[in-house]
C-alpha cells in the first residue's frame, strides 16, 4: 500500500476545515485533489498545486485516499448518493461532524458499495491543522487506518480508537460535554464575581487552577466508576448537596441565572433520596447514565 508522503489525496469539500486539511497535506507533498460544490472556494488551492477534480466522481478516483468533510452527514448523503462513481477500490476518511449512528449507518452505505470506510472527528480548529495540537480521532477497521496512518498523521495527532465506526463520534460528544461543562461552570461563576465588581480576567486565573485540580480527580474517580463501588473517601454526595444550595442561593441573592446549579442539584437530589448520600460524587454517573425526559 502506498502511504509515503507521495501518496494521493483526495479532499472533498472545502469550506473552512476542508481547506485547511487540502493545504497540509500539499504542504506535506501529497499530490492532492480537490473538489467543492463552490468550485471558488479551490482557488488558493489550486494554485498552490492542487488539481481541481471536475466532478465528485473524478475525485473519488484521484486518491488511495478520499477525505470527506462537509457540513453534516445529510450534506455527505446527499452528496454521495447522487454519484454515480464507482466507490470500489478507495477509502473514504469521513471527517464531517455528526454523531455515532451516522457515523454507522454511513459506514454500512459505503461498505455496501464497496469502499473502505473509517469515520473521524476532528478536534481542532483550521488553524492548527498540521501541527500536533490538531486532535484527529479515527475509527473502523483497524488494518484501513493502519494503511493510511502515515498519510493522516500529516494532519496532526492521529489517534485509532477501534472497530466500531461510531467511536469517533462518541468521543466527540463526549469531548464537547467536557468543554461546554468546563466552560459553563467558568461563566456561572464570572456571572457572580461581576455582580462585585471581579471582572472575568482577574476571575480567569483562579478558575483555571480549580479546574486543573478538579481535572486531576478524573483518573481515581473513574476507577469507583468502573468499580461500582463509591465509598466517600473525600466527601459525601449531601455535603456536595448543601454547597449546591449555596450556590443556587447566592445566584438568586445576587440575580443571577441559577437554571444550571438547580439543573445539577436537582439530580443529586434524586441520588440522595435513592440512597446515595453518603456515597461519592460520582455516584452521580446513575443518574446521568439514565434517559429522563
Ligand atoms: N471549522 C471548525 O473549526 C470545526 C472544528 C471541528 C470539526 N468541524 C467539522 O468539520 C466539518 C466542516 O466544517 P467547516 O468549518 O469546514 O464548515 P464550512 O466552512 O461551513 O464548510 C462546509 C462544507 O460543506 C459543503 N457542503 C455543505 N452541504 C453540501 C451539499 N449538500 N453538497 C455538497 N457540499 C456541501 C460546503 O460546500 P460549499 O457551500 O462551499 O459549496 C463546504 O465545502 C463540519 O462537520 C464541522 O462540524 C469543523
Amino acid at each position: 500500500m502506498n502511504d509515503e508522503n507521495d501518496a494521493p489525496v483526495a479532499v472533498i469539500g472545502l469550506g473552512l476545515m476542508g481547506q485547511a486539511l487540502a493545504g497540509t497535506f500539499l504542504k506535506a507533498g501529497h499530490p492532492t485533489t480537490v473538489w467543492n460544490r463552490t468550485t471558488s472556494k479551490a482557488g488558493r488551492l489550486v494554485a498552490a498545486g492542487a488539481r481541481l477534480a471536475p466532478t465528485v466522481g473524478d475525485a473519488l478516483r484521484a486518491g488511495s485516499v478520499t477525505i470527506i468533510c462537509l457540513t453534516d452527514y445529510q450534506a455527505v448523503h446527499e452528496l454521495l448518493g447522487a454519484t454515480d462513481a464507482e466507490l470500489d477500490g478507495t477509502t473514504l476518511i469521513n471527517l464531517t461532524s455528526g454523531d455515532s449512528t451516522q457515523a454507522r449507518e454511513a459506514a454500512r452505505w459505503a461498505e455496501q458499495r464497496g469502499a473502505r470506510y473509517l469515520d473521524g472527528a476532528i478536534m481542532a480548529i483550521p488553524s492548527v491543522i498540521g501541527t500536533a495540537e490538531a486532535v484527529i480521532l479515527h475509527s473502523g477497521p483497524q488494518p484501513d487506518f493502519e494503511a493510511h496512518e502515515s498519510t493522516l498523521a500529516a494532519l496532526g495527532t492521529v489517534t485509532y480508537l477501534g472497530a466500531d465506526h461510531g467511536l469517533a463520534s462518541l468521543y466527540d460528544v463526549a469531548g464537547l460535554a467536557m468543554m461546554w461543562s468546563v466552560l459553563n461552570a467558568w461563566l456561572q461563576g464570572t456571572a457572580l464575581l461581576r455582580t462585585a465588581g471581579v471582572d472575568a480576567a482577574t476571575y480567569a486565573p483562579f478558575a483555571q487552577q480549580i479546574a486543573a485540580g478538579v481535572a486531576g480527580w478524573l483518573p481515581g474517580y473513574a476507577e469507583q466508576i468502573d468499580s461500582g463501588s463509591y465509598p466517600a473517601e473525600v466527601s459525601a454526595l449531601e455535603t456536595d448537596a448543601r454547597a449546591m444550595a449555596h450556590l443556587i442561593e447566592e445566584s438568586e441573592a445576587v440575580g443571577v441565572n441559577a437554571e444550571l446549579p438547580r439543573l445539577i442539584k436537582a439530580m443529586a437530589d434524586r441520588s440522595i433520596a435513592a440512597g446515595h448520600g453518603g456515597e461519592q460524587y460520582p455516584v452521580l454517573i446513575e443518574e446521568f447514565a439514565r434517559p429522563r425526559n
